[in-house]
């Protein structure tokens, strides 16, 4: 166990310091993972390169302040006979030096990042829109324009672990907690836009891999974008405290080539789906009537919400 960590913190260390097995890293995070992964989207990997930008400068600002300390405390120390100078109050030049050179660091790492917000922001000629709503404590999904919605939340089976009170581990549930009932499923290689609101209290939606996190709150419609290159399974969590189950009210995104998700967009349109084929599908249908009751005060405000959406 201890081999364990230790192996894994040591892959990490080697990570950090090698670019190219950092980009080996898995999109989800892992436990001691150190360093941010590069995400699976192009502003993931904006946020990465701005983050090792920064990693980086500040390696060598500690490398050149410790190693000064270190100079310092060896080559003057007392038993060799060195004299602190008492008399020395400034020193204009160092002044200058300690001001110019931290503004041009700053400057160097503000350009970059810019526009890179910028680019996070921008949520234009995006090819089709999400919108997400949180509850205490699920999430419901919209595809906005295609008469596709429904709410996920936490899977049965960790529900009924973490209610068990036993300590689980990965080999009760690969996934404890981090899995849900509905994914949702996204095309790869398409600009979705998101538009990100919540009914009852704050929440905030959050699948690292995609490289953002965005505050649902009531009454307000945040915006944001994602890309995903790879197909794959994408794990995040509800990020901001939401009351009692906000550690139970998980995300799985599943990014799936375009022809497999407008297959799967077909199949979840109710009005399109023949009449024989409708007892096919209860599994799915389940949860968002279970849900229903509870949503339909939520209803009320995602209604104001549309409105903000489509104005
Ligand atoms: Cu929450």
């Amino acid at each position: 166990m201890k081999a364990g960590w230790f192996k894994q913190w040591a892959a990490g260390v080697a990570a950090m310091a090698l670019p190219v097995l950092a980009q080996a890293q898995a999109a989800d995070p892992k436990p001691w993972q150190l360093n941010m992964g590069r995400g699976v989207t192009h502003l993931s990997q904006n946020a990465y390169e701005a983050h090792m930008l920064a990693l980086w400068i500040c390696v060598g600002i500690g490398i050149l302040v410790f190693g000064a300390m270190a100079v310092a405390m060896v080559k003057f120390r007392h038993s060799k006979g060195a004299k602190p100078d008492t008399g020395f109050t400034h020193s204009t030049r160092l002044e200058i030096i300690w001001t110019v050179v931290p503004v041009a660091l700053l400057v160097l790492m503000a350009f970059p990042a810019t526009s890179k917000l910028i680019n996070m922001y921008d949520t234009r000629d995006s090819e089709m829109t999400v919108k997400v709503t949180g509850f205490q404590w699920m999430w419901k999904y919209e595809y906005l324009g295609e008469g596709v919605e429904f709410t996920s939340r936490l899977d049965r089976k960790s529900d009924e672990l973490r209610q068990s009170g036993a300590t689980v581990s990965a080999a009760d549930h690969e996934h404890y907690l981090l899995d849900v009932d509905n994914m949702l499923v996204l095309p790869t290689d398409t600009k979705i836009r998101f538009v990100i609101t919540a009914d009852d209290v704050i929440h905030a939606w959050w699948v690292p891999a995609l490289g953002w996190k965005q505050d649902a709150i009531p009454g307000i419609v945040n915006e944001a974008w994602t890309q995903i290159d790879e197909p794959g399974i994408y794990r995040g969590q509800c990020a901001e405290l939401c009351g009692k189950d906000h550690g139970f009210m998980p995300i799985v995104v599943k990014a799936v080539p375009k022809d497999e998700y407008q297959q799967w967009l077909a199949a979840q349109k109710p009005a399109a789906a023949p009449v024989e084929a409708a007892p096919a599908a209860p599994a799915e249908e389940a949860a968002p009537a279970e849900a229903g009751e509870q949503n339909t005060e939520a209803t009320a405000t995602a209604d104001v919400a549309d409105a903000a959406v489509a104005g």
